[in-house]
């Protein structure tokens, strides 16, 4: 006889068995419970918001206990896969460090002495003090820092409120510079999700990026299925990262020169005659002009520079010629690294262009043009005073120019800031140079943040809202505009824990205290939701029971003569010599400029993703600490073993400035260059409220005191630290 966990149940006697399940842990009693007959699962169908490509995810509930979750087959960003970190959203579900009751403090600042308090207190301590911001000041000294799904409710709210300052780390720490080398060239950025026509290129190019470490989940199924079908592979990192691993071609770039290695490129694909010339002379000007400049770009000249050999230069050059269109040069996402980054970024949408890229199989395909109304809502009051987002920056978008906001809060110039708002962000480590963070705060009359965990920048807060997880609420419908237009519906897969609330009810509740409730007339987010589906007209309960829908026939991936591409430049045309960057006195097309090195003894600090954690913000989730316990720093073995450090052993790393970090784990590898060190980003945080990663590992941020600020988009390059590493003590 086959003996299944059933029959084993049955042979050995229920209650034992039940007892020995009951003290393995709530989610094995219950799993027990279900196969035993006694209680049935829900299914109940939600979006992820671990990372933020918003795969659709079903949960599994026993008991009002979230057991599992898994990919949701009909959504397109998982397939019915979820990645590790997407798994692990049990783990911060029922992390029992999470904020549970809303906060407000007694001690210092920053001190992280806090008492209980009922929302109703809490939010009316924040409603009084940002009445009398606006009283005093105006509303335009509130600011609100913010990222992922809060965005949808508390950007809102300061708007009602009448500010127009925000500022999302997603820009100028994140894609911004990317978004704008592309549209100065296409009119349009590369979209997130990217749209990488990985499965069907022939030829695929990471500059930097690193696939496989960056989970983002059906990008890496795609670039999976391209590789297993033999879409050729050229890497270019000085770290042999997985990616690297199944490259074709792998280019250990000296950090900080990918722009020379373009240039050259595009010089060899010009003179070889490897560009689409049909495609350039209907899409496309300048090329004469981007000739002229590239033309001292030679392949021996790039080699000097970014110290690959000349010959792995050209034979690229012509992989990626040769097999054109269909070669997605994939526009990376964190971009910002050393301060030239839209220049770089218009070199890969140049090359792109070159190629005859944009708009074809295996290339960038276009994302469909149909789109869902948001729904009428009341107009937000027009400020006063100018917005500080730009930061001066003539290319910065309306995502905002953090640091920037972070300035004028310390300068108090042009005009006062004096109360920030934080949700779904944690400034301490999203931000460079925490010392300026520090000084910012210190200015403000008022810090509120809302968020799921104590992290860093929570415990400074002077009132901690706590919202509830992803799990637990209701939010925006995501409208994902990929090659289809999908949308997609989060809802509460059990109620919330603890005294903690979704997003959407803290602010319709905090707009209430500040007399703006009217912004908010709907009485549950639920019914904003099925009144946008009506408008839009999608069936609510199709969505509900499915997680999401794509909608049919709003394709039109690629070029063809019945769908012509529109480019939203000056000229109406893909810009390879750029007009608009030539007005404002920047280069019109990229110019290489050689950037410091690391001096003798130090090594240039980079940093990266872990592909089972995302930032900061999953460093303590139970299931994925169990995973990846603290960082790393990568540093060539040979280095390494001048240097006395073995893997395994501790050390400390000290930057340019005299900062220093936390302990942090050496890792000897000849899978790096002899001039840099790596880690993975958002360990090392403070807080003894975190009981798993509290002060495990080294905290990049800390040892980015400098940061080059791109001129023409205001965001802040990172990898411009040079560190050392010593002994511990
Ligand atoms: N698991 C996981 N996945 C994520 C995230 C996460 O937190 N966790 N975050 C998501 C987000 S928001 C983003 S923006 C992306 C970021 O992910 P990517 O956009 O892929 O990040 P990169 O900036 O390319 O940085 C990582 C790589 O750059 C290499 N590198 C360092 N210096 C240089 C250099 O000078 N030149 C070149 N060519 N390479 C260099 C490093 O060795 C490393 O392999 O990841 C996304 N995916
Ligand atoms: N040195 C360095 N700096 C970086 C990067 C790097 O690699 N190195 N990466 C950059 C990039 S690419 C990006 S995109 C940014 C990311 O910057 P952030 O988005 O600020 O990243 P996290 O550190 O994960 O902080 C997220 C915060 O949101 C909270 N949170 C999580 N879920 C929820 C929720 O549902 N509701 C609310 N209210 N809060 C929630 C978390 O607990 C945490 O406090 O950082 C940028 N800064
Ligand atoms: S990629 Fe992973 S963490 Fe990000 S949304 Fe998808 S499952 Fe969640
Ligand atoms: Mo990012």
């Amino acid at each position: 006889m086959k003996l299944s966990r059933r029959t084993f149940l049955k042979t050995s006697g229920i209650a034992t068995a039940g007892i020995a399940a009951a003290t393995a842990g709530p989610e094995k009693f219950l799993l027990w419970a279900e196969e035993a007959g006694l209680i049935q699962a829900t299914y109940v169908p939600t979006f992820c918001e671990i990372c933020f490509w918003k795969c659709g995810a079903i949960a599994k509930v026993l008991n009002g206990r979230v057991v599992k979750l898994d990919g949701n087959p009909v959504h397109g960003n998982s397939r019915g896969k979820l990645c590790a970190r997407g798994n692990g959203g049990i783990g911060l579900l029922y992390d029992k460090d999470r904020l549970k009751t809303p906060l407000i403090n007694v001690g210092k600042r920053g001190e992280g002495k806090y008492r209980k308090a009922t929302w109703d207190e809490a939010l009316g301590v924040v409603a009084e003090k940002m009445k009398g911001i606006r009283e005093q000041y105006g509303p335009e000294a509130m600011a609100i820092f913010t990222h992922g799904a809060p965005t949808d409710h508390f950007l809102p709210l300061l708007s009602a409120y009448g500010t127009p300052n925000v500022g999302m780390p997603s820009f100028a720490q994140c894609r911004g510079p990317r978004d704008v080398g592309y549209e100065l060239t296409f009119g349009e950025g590369p979209g997130s999700p990217e749209r990488v026509d990985l499965v069907n290129s022939k030829v695929m190019v990471l500059i930097g990026s690193h696939l496989g470490e960056n989970m983002h989940n059906s990008q890496v199924q795609d670039f999976a299925e391209a590789i297993g079908r033999g879409s050729k592979l050229i890497v270019v990192d000085p770290r042999y990262s997985i990616a690297a691993g199944k490259a074709e071609q792998w280019l250990p770039i000296r950090p900080a020169t990918d722009l020379a290695l373009l240039l050259a490129w595009i010089n060899i694909i010009i003179t070889e005659g490897l560009y689409d010339r049909a495609y350039l002379d209907q899409y496309a000007e300048g090329f004469a002009e981007l000739a002229r400049e590239v033309s001292h770009c030679t392949p021996e000249w790039a080699a000097k520079e970014t110290d690959l050999p000349a010959a792995q230069i050209v034979e690229t050059a012509r992989m990626m010629g040769h097999n054109a269109p269909a070669v997605t040069i994939h526009p990376g996402r964190h971009a910002t690294w050393y301060g030239d980054d839209v220049q770089r970024s218009r070199a890969m949408a140049i090359l792109t262009a070159l190629l005859g890229s944009w708009g074809r199989s295996g290339g960038m395909f276009f994302a469909t043009k149909a789109s869902l109304p948001k729904g009428e809502s009341k107009p937000f009051p027009e400020p006063t005073k100018a917005s500080l987002n730009g930061g001066g920056y003539p290319f910065a978008g309306a995502e905002g120019v953090t640091q920037a906001i972070r300035t004028a809060t310390i300068t108090g110039a042009p005009y006062p800031l004096k109360g920030w708002f934080v949700s779904g962000t944690n400034l301490m480590k999203s931000l460079p140079n925490q010392q300026e963070t520090v000084d910012a705060i210190a200015k403000l009359d008022l810090l509120v943040v809302v968020d799921v965990m104590p992290m860093d920048l929570t415990m400074m807060a002077d009132v901690i809202l706590p919202e509830c997880t992803y799990l637990e609420r209701h939010d925006a419908l995501a409208i994902g505009k990929g090659k289809s237009l999908s949308v997609s519906l989060r809802q509460p897969v059990i109620k919330p824990l603890y005294d903690s609330q979704p997003g959407w009810w803290i602010a319709k509740e905090l707009a209430k205290k500040l007399d703006l409730g009217e912004y908010f007339p709907w009485n549950s987010y639920e019914e904003k939701i099925k009144a946008q589906c009506k408008t839009g007209g999608i069936s609510y309960d199709d969505l509900k029971k499915l997680g999401c829908l794509t909608i049919p026939d709003t394709s039109a991936p690629y070029i063809t003569p019945e769908n012509q591409p529109t480019f939203k430049t000056e000229s109406g045309k893909i810009q390879l010599y750029s007009k608009e960057l030539k007005e404002k006195g920047f280069d019109p097309v990229p110019v290489y400029v050689r950037h410091p090195l690391p001096p003798e003894g130090f090594f240039r600090l980079t940093y990266g993703r872990s592909s089972v954690h995302t930032f900061s913000r999953t460093t303590n989730n139970p299931a994925l600490n169990e995973l990846y316990k603290e960082n790393e720093v990568w540093i060539n073995a040979n280095k390494a073993k001048a240097l006395g450090f073995s893997s395994g052993d501790y050390a400390v790393l000290v930057n340019q400035d005299g900062a220093k970090s936390n302990r942090i784990r050496v890792k000897a590898t000849q899978r790096i260059r002899e001039d840099m060190v790596y880690m993975v980003h958002g360990w090392g945080s403070l807080g003894k409220e975190l009981s798993r990663s509290g002060r495990k590992g080294a905290d990049d941020q800390g040892l980015i005191t400098k940061y080059a600020v791109d001129p023409i988009a205001g965001s802040t390059g990172m990898r411009v630290n040079f560190v050392k590493l010593q002994k511990e003590g």
